[in-house]
């Protein structure tokens, strides 16, 4: 596995570097399906093109589930789930707070999980049993906190959509957690808990290449997540997702604020 993340962490490098290089250019901006939030540049598209074109060179059986469909999901050993730009809303308005996300799973099983914060100049890499590190040094494990302690990324869509679905009640969640932010960006905000600047996040409209690669950094780190209804699923579906800086928050979280 090793050879297969030295790979994929210098090539993450290599796109970071071609998003620093555009993110003052004139790009085409696109929006997906009518969706006015949800939105694809050129850079989205063309990152991901180098990306997937490069995996491809290098290892030309793995399969791959891309958010931007420049290549069919497919089935195989090694799965490369990509996100290019993971916030792509802050990318285009706010120039910052967004993420290449790339993982790969093998028979389903998350071994890499690489998030590069391109402005920050994060790079996040969990390795399935060798723990995460953060611009090359070590991660330690998350130092578990109560919900009274927590701070909660969650969206006001996710708040408005899982009230109007009768799932939750988060507006009742606010007077018991310490406070909440919205950052915009999945991917960055489960590295995030893994960091330990964050305890939990909400959503309910994430796919695969959203929290593919955070997954593997938060199950390196002691943190823990789940979904309420699927597991999680390998293709383009869309789904909630919980984590949190450890599984006594999130069942209180259930317990109290989900009908
Ligand atoms: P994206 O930028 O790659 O689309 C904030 O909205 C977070 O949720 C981002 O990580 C974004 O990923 C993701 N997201 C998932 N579904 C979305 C939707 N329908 N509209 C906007 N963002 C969405
Ligand atoms: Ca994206």
């Amino acid at each position: 596995m090793n050879n297969r993340k030295e790979f994929i962490v210098a090539l993450v490098r290599e796109a970071q570097a071609m998003i620093l290089a555009k993110i003052d250019a004139n790009y085409n901006v696109d929006i997906k399906g009518g969706n006015q939030s949800d939105l694809v540049t050129e850079v989205d598209v063309s990152v991901e093109e180098f990306l997937v074109g490069r995996i491809q060179a290098a290892y030309p059986n793995d399969g791959f589930i891309t958010e931007e469909n420049t290549v069919p999901i497919e089935d195989k050993e090694y799965v490369w789930i990509i996100d290019p730009i993971d916030g792509t809303m802050n990318f285009v308005y706010m120039l910052r707070d967004f993420a290449i996300s790339v993982a790969l799973y093998h028979n389903k099983v998350g071994q890499i999980g690489v998030i590069c914060d391109v402005v920050n100049d994060e790079m996040i890499v969990g390795v399935l049993n060798e723990g995460v590190t953060l611009n090359d040094k070590p991660v330690k494990n998350v130092q578990p906190v109560t919900l009274r302690e927590a701070i909660v990324d969650v969206s006001l869509r996710t708040i408005v959509g899982l009230e109007k679905k009768g799932i939750a009640d988060l507006t009742k969640m606010s007077s018991s957690i310490l406070s909440h932010r919205n950052m915009g960006s999945a991917a960055l905000r489960l590295a995030h808990i893994g960091l330990g600047r964050i305890h939990m996040y909400i959503s309910d409209t994430l796919c695969i290449w959203d929290f593919a690669a955070g997954l593997v950094i938060l199950n390196e780190l002691g943190a823990y997540h789940n979904f309420l209804e699927d597991e999680i699923v390998f293709d383009a579906k869309r789904t909630d997702l919980l984590a949190s800086n450890n599984k006594t928050i999130l069942d209180e979280l259930k317990e109290n604020f989900y009908i």
